[in-house]
């Protein structure tokens, strides 16, 4: 490890690599300043399997990141360094480090005196409709002429279920026999499914910049308990704003787990989706009609398309999320189906609440 971090430009020695258990994705760890020293840093091993193109991801997170503070700094606002992820340079000034075994790297540093949630409450969901919605009032005008999508098609409808039929075609893990009926209730909705990203697609929903990860152990709070920083910039692209609205209500408005293995735990969480709508659209002034139209189907939407995405790795044989056990990709499947269903169920009721909130 000391191989890689002494590559980047930090301020102290390391004492420490504790490695962090977070996301699905990236290898994450925190490096631990030595002595009297209380700096601390965020290394993580970027998946380049997933983000193909590092050099660009790294941009896109300057642009967005740099935008924010420059925004924070005009604004007066104190306390900048907790608002705004800061990425460490290498020391010949570039955003990762590349090894010679052909693994990316890349240093940010830790944010201090701040914590995040994973258990959610209605005060916290509040909370983050605020700053989720704050986050995408900052990027409104980000120049976005260098920015590119980490992951293209990232949250395109049509993009996810062209790869679950591949997927069921190809059959890869031979895993389609005991799960057609999924295929079969996934593939009738997907024409409802795709109606908003087709919009997007014909000029007729605006495209933003969109975090693309909003759950709520993305955001840090200060001592205060306030929401002080969004962090996991990974997936910060061009979208439609029922993604982040969407997905925050499919992470946290659920009454179960994600992976839940037992399906009656799962069912919206009613008072987290008035509590994040309110708190959202408070903040986010910017919504057009269609966008305030279509916000509460994004809840439905990204249950949908999670669920395509985790039941198609499972077809593929488990290549994509890192998995604790062989059947996890079909129990989330499974999981995140239930969800959609109780969505489903509720939606007049969710569509009453954006309406309500609307006009507050
Ligand atoms: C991945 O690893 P994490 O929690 O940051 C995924 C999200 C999914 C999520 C499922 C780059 O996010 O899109 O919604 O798992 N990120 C990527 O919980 O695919
Ligand atoms: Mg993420």
């Amino acid at each position: 490890m000391k191989e890689i971090y002494s590559q980047f430009q930090l301020s102290c020695e390391i004492a420490e690599v504790k490695p962090l258990k977070i996301g699905h994705i990236n290898d994450s760890y925190t490096l631990w300043g030595a002595g009297e020293s209380d700096e601390s840093y965020f290394l993580q091993r970027i998946n380049h399997n997933i983000f193909k193109d590092v050099e660009g991801l790294q941009r896109n997170i300057k642009i967005v990141t740099d935008h924010i503070r420059a925004k924070l700094i005009r604004e007066g606002v104190e306390n900048v360094a907790q608002r705004v992820m800061q990425l460490v340079p290498t020391h010949d000034g570039k955003l990762y480090y590349h090894d010679k075994d052909g693994n990316y790297w890349r240093v940010y540093v830790n944010i201090k005196n701040t914590h995040s949630y994973d258990q959610i409450t209605p005060e916290l969901a509040y909370e983050a409709g605020v700053a989720f919605g704050n986050f995408q009032m900052q990027l409104v005008d980000v120049p976005k002429e260098n920015m590119i999508e980490p992951i293209p098609d990232f949250h395109n409808v049509a993009f996810r279920v062209q790869q679950l039929k591949d997927a069921v075609g190809e059959n890869k893990a031979g895993r389609l026999e005991k799960t057609q009926w999924m295929v079969d209730e996934l593939l009738r909705r997907a024409d409802e499914m795709c109606l908003p990203q087709q919009l997007y697609r014909e000029g007729k929903m605006p495209g933003r910049i969109n975090h693309h990860d909003t759950k709520i152990n993305n955001m840090l709070f200060n001592d205060k308990d306030e929401p002080c920083c969004v962090v996991d910039l990974d997936t910060v692209m061009e979208g439609i704003v029922l993604s982040d609205f969407g997905d925050f209500m499919r992470t946290a408005a659920n009454t179960g787990a994600e992976d839940d293995a037992n399906l009656d735990n799962i069912d919206v969480n009613m008072d987290i989706f008035e509590a994040y709508t309110r708190g959202y659209l408070k903040a986010a002034t910017f919504l057009t009609p269609i966008e305030l139209e279509y916000l509460a189907f994004g809840a439905k939407m990204l249950s949908y398309m999670q669920t395509v995405r985790f039941f198609a790795d499972y077809l593929n044989g488990d290549t994509y999320y890192k998995i604790q056990h062989p059947e996890h990709n079909w129990q989330r499947s499974l999981a995140q189906f239930r969800l959609l269903q109780k969505q489903e169920e509720k939606f007049g009721q969710m569509q009453a609440i954006v309406n309500q909130c609307t006009n507050q």
